[in-house]
C-alpha cells in the first residue's frame, strides 16, 4: 500500500514537472488570454510610439526611438507563452493550435524585425527606422491577418 503510494506520488510529481512551462505559469486558462493580451498592448503601445516619429507627428529623438524599440524588442518574446494547450479564447483563431509552426515562424520573423528595428534606431538615422518599422507593422499585420479574429 505504501510502496503503491510512493509510486504514485513520483508519477504524479513527472508528470507536472513535464507540463509545458506555459501551463505551470497560469493558474487558470483565462490568465493566459489576460496575459497575452497585455504583453501585447504594451509592445501595441510602445511601437505606436515610433509610429508618431516615423509619421513626423513627434520629433524624432534617437534615445526614445532607441527606448521604445527596446521595448517593443523585449515584448516581442512575450505573447507567444501564453498561447498554450487549453487556452483558446480572446480574439484567438483556432489555426493558432492547428497550425503551430506556421505561428511559431510568424512569431520568428516578428522577432527578427524587432530586432533590425533596435540596431536601425540605434544607428540614429530616421531612413533606417521609418524602414525597419515598416518591416515590423508587415509582420503584425501578416500575423492578426491569419490567426487573429475579426
Ligand atoms: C500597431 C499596432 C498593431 C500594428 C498593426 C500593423 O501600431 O498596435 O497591432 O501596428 O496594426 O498592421
Amino acid at each position: 500500500m505504501k510502496f503503491q503510494l510512493i509510486r504514485v506520488a513520483t508519477i504524479v510529481a513527472f508528470s507536472v514537472a513535464s507540463l509545458p512551462a506555459a501551463n505551470a505559469q497560469f493558474a487558470k486558462p483565462e490568465d493566459a488570454v489576460k496575459y497575452r493580451q497585455s504583453a501585447l498592448f504594451v509592445m501595441g503601445n510602445h511601437f505606436g510610439r515610433i509610429n508618431a516619429v516615423v509619421k513626423g507627428e513627434v520629433p524624432f529623438n534617437k534615445e526614445e526611438v532607441i527606448k521604445n524599440a527596446t521595448l517593443v524588442n523585449s515584448m516581442a518574446s512575450l505573447p507567444w507563452q501564453g498561447f498554450g494547450p487549453g487556452t483558446e479564447g480572446g480574439r484567438a483563431l483556432p489555426n493558432i493550435w492547428t497550425e503551430a509552426p506556421k505561428y511559431k515562424s510568424y512569431q520568428e520573423k516578428l522577432q527578427a524585425s524587432t530586432a533590425a528595428m533596435l540596431v536601425a534606431a540605434q544607428s540614429g538615422d530616421l531612413e533606417n527606422v521609418k524602414k525597419s518599422f515598416a518591416a515590423v507593422g508587415g509582420n503584425c499585420k501578416a500575423c492578426h491577418d491569419d490567426f487573429r479574429k475579426k
